[in-house]
């Protein structure tokens, strides 16, 4: 396959209600999508890199910006290309794995819509479908957190994500685990906003009392020994995302006892095939993983889904339906049934854009060809 074209395409959705997390407040989703064209099909991929570089140092316009300068043109020079040539023609480029991976996603795409495989198929997925778990936001008040929940929790999610910040984790926490009871599945994230002092400390020892599943991410992404020492300090296991950039940083966290649970992002670790990495590791391992989120339009969910359903996924992910973040998503919408999302089927990540939505939504459009 040769790629010919890389159009560069972002897109502004409007979020049903805003998102809050201890690195700020989303009300939009400010996307890069990626379409490749090639000499047998298109493909299509996502970036996961937000307008600021809150999350991760990576943003929109950065990812932009180093695709049209540094990445597509390597690709572009490729004269036959797969998935899988995508990760080591752009090994040279230092970073950026949120660019790089929606250049391999998009790329994948193509080269399985051209053979007719699907992504999930593909990755070596076992499952037709995926338990969906959802992610809630720092609310105000513990009232309106126990609504949204219940909310959820009435739409069938099977498990719990709150998002929490010091000063707003034990009071919400405990208030949902008395209002849902014990068989709720409950975890929490904190975006590394905890440190190793004594009253963070406490506040997370504290959580313990709560059967939490996971905390994830409590102190900063390079503070890999300090969560090898928090982990000694609490009975809730550790599990880490934003710490876990690639299969080699999963094997030293393990190694160091920093996490014994591991988030799995595709754009955070540069890709699908990668993300399948850290999953072979943690399976042989015997230590569990699921896949996170990142706000993704229903082009990141598809392929989310897919890599979702591999053996080693045994906890259930950010895998929501399209409505939790979305009024009118840019594909058909993801929904839920029983709890659980359905693994796409058809060629590539199995779903496209809906074409008057992109039109709706695209803010700019740039298109990176040879030469
Ligand atoms: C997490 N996701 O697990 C992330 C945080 C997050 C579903 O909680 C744009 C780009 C918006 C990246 C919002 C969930 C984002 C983002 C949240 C990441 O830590
Ligand atoms: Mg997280």
């Amino acid at each position: 396959m040769r790629i010919d074209a890389v159009e560069l395409r972002r897109v502004r959705l409007p979020l049903v209600a805003p998102f809050r997390t201890s690195f700020g407040v989303q009300t939009h989703r400010d996307a890069l999508i990626v379409r490749v064209c090639t000499d047998h099909a298109e493909g299509w991929g996502e970036c996961g890199a937000d307008s600021e570089p809150r999350y991760s140092s990576e943003y929109a316009d950065g990812a932009q910006h180093v695709i049209r300068h540094h990445l597509a043109p390597r690709l572009l020079a490729l004269d036959e290309a797969t998935g899988e040539d995508v990760g080591p023609a752009l090994a040279a480029v230092q970073g950026h794995p949120m660019a790089k991976a929606a250049l391999e996603m998009a790329v994948l795409d193509a080269a399985l819509r051209g053979t007719g495989e699907s992504l999930a198929h593909h990755l070596g997925a076992v499952r037709p479908e995926v338990d969906s778990g959802v992610s809630v936001g720092i609310h105000d008040s513990v009232d309106a957190l126990c609504d949204t929940v219940a909310r959820h929790v009435t739409e069938g999610y099977r498990r719990v994500k709150l998002k929490v910040e010091p000063g707003a984790d034990i009071e919400p926490v405990a208030a949902v685990r008395a209002r849902f009871g014990s068989e709720l599945m409950l975890q929490v994230d904190a975006n590394g906003a905890y440190s190793l002092r004594d009253d963070d400390v406490d506040a997370l020892r504290a959580l313990d009392a709560f059967d939490l599943i996971l905390i994830e991410q409590p102190l900063p992404p390079d503070e890999l020994a300090g969560h090898a020492t928090l982990a000694s300090l609490l009975a809730t296991p550790i599990c880490l995302d934003e710490s876990i950039t690639s299969a080699r940083t999963a094997r030293l966290a393990l190694d160091l006892g920093a996490c014994s649970i591991v988030n799995v992002k595709p754009g955070r670790v540069g890709g699908y095939l990668e993300a399948v990495r850290i999953h072979d590791l943690c399976l042989a391992r015997g230590v569990a993983v699921w896949c996170g989120g990142m706000l993704e339009t229903g082009l990141g969910r598809a392929a989310n889904v897919a890599l979702a359903a591999l053996a080693g996924f045994t906890l259930p992910g950010d895998l929501s339906a399209s409505a939790r973040y979305f009024a009118d998503d840019l594909t058909e919408p993801f929904v839920l049934h029983d709890g659980r999302l359905t693994v796409p089927t058809g060629p590539g990540i199995g779903v496209v854009p809906r074409h008057e939505m992109l039109a709706r939504c695209t803010t700019a459009v740039e298109l990176v060809t040879r030469d």
